[in-house]
């Protein structure tokens, strides 16, 4: 019997204030992790750690925030975690804010990966995961269009039945898609259905790039992909197929970008399809 199902489950609402709160505006005081002696209980009873991915570029704006409500998001739930940000030497400083929250928060929880110049998601991944110190990696976008508050709920579906990989969907009852024009919904949408079209991977949002995954199976599956551009979250799906690991499902609400430009334009929507293609007559 192939190891590869899916299974969905709610989002919940636990941290949605608390954290609403939080977002558009600079804390005035920044959370520490593990600062009390619950935190170290309860951290000893999950021993996993979870290294977050958070690859930026041009995110100066929205950097803070969502450091801080991932450290928040941990913190609460006393978990294990490091933040591995990868920037792509960003033209609007992204690289120094990082530093700034470094020093905030402790090397041990900020790692910082730069590279010299924009290269690119997928590699940023191949990067930021090398050296990384937990056992999960969790992967995200950084310009608060995912939401920490959902992580906790990634993490317990994992543990129901010890799949290698949760993923975020929109596209499922209870998931959804915030301040996007109908234009970018209908090419979210069409980039899906074409691609569940052509190459059937079982999951309901092939191009949201909100996922956890065990270590050693997100390594097997980056070294087997060969996308560079927005393909490249749809061709994980598909290795994961391949490779037979178990995927599980959380709905996700995600919304557009808090600050900065969209970079979607045609050239990215040609390379998309073009990828589609390739893996069409290659998987
Ligand atoms: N390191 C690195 N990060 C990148 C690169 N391109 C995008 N990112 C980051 O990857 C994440 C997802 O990219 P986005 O630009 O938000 O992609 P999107 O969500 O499809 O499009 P918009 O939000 O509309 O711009 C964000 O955190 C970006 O800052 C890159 O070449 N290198
Ligand atoms: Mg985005």
């Amino acid at each position: 019997m192939s190891r590869f199902h899916v299974s969905i489950t709610p989002e919940p609402e636990s941290l949605s204030s608390s954290a609403s709160k939080a977002t558009g505006r600079q804390p005035s005081t920044l959370p520490f992790a593990n600062s009390n002696a619950s935190s170290r209980s309860n951290m000893a009873a999950n021993p996993n750690k979870y290294s977050v991915l958070l690859p930026t570029y041009n995110e100066r704006d929205n950097l803070p925030i969502i450091t801080w409500l991932l450290v928040k998001t941990f913190q609460e739930h006393n978990l294990d975690y490091e933040i591995i940000i990868i920037d792509d030497n960003s033209p609007d400083g992204t690289l120094e804010v990082a530093k700034q929250l470094q020093k905030a928060y402790g090397e041990t929880r900020i790692v910082l990966r730069p590279r010299a110049g924009k290269l690119g998601l997928g590699t940023a991944y191949v990067h930021g995961i090398q050296n990384a110190a937990g056992n999960f990696v969790i992967i995200m976008d950084a310009d608060m269009s995912h939401h920490p508050k959902a992580i906790p709920e990634f993490i317990r579906k994992q543990k129901e039945c010890d799949y290698d990989i949760v993923t975020g969907t929109r596209y499922t009852s209870g998931g959804g898609v915030y301040g996007w024009d109908l234009r970018r919904k209908l090419t979210s949408r069409g980039a899906n259905f074409i691609a569940d079209l052509l190459l059937s991977p079982g999951v309901s949002d092939l191009t949201g790039s909100f996922r956890l995954y065990k270590k050693d199976v997100l390594h097997q599956i980056i070294n087997a992909t060969v996308s560079k551009g927005y393909v490249f979250q749809m061709e994980m799906m598909v290795r994961a197929k391949q490779f037979n690991f178990s995927v599980a499902e959380v709905p996700i609400t995600f919304v557009d970008r808090v600050y900065g430009e969209s970079k979607l334009g045609a050239n990215e929507i040609v390379g998309y399809l073009k990828g589609l293609w390739t893996l069409f007559i290659s998987v």
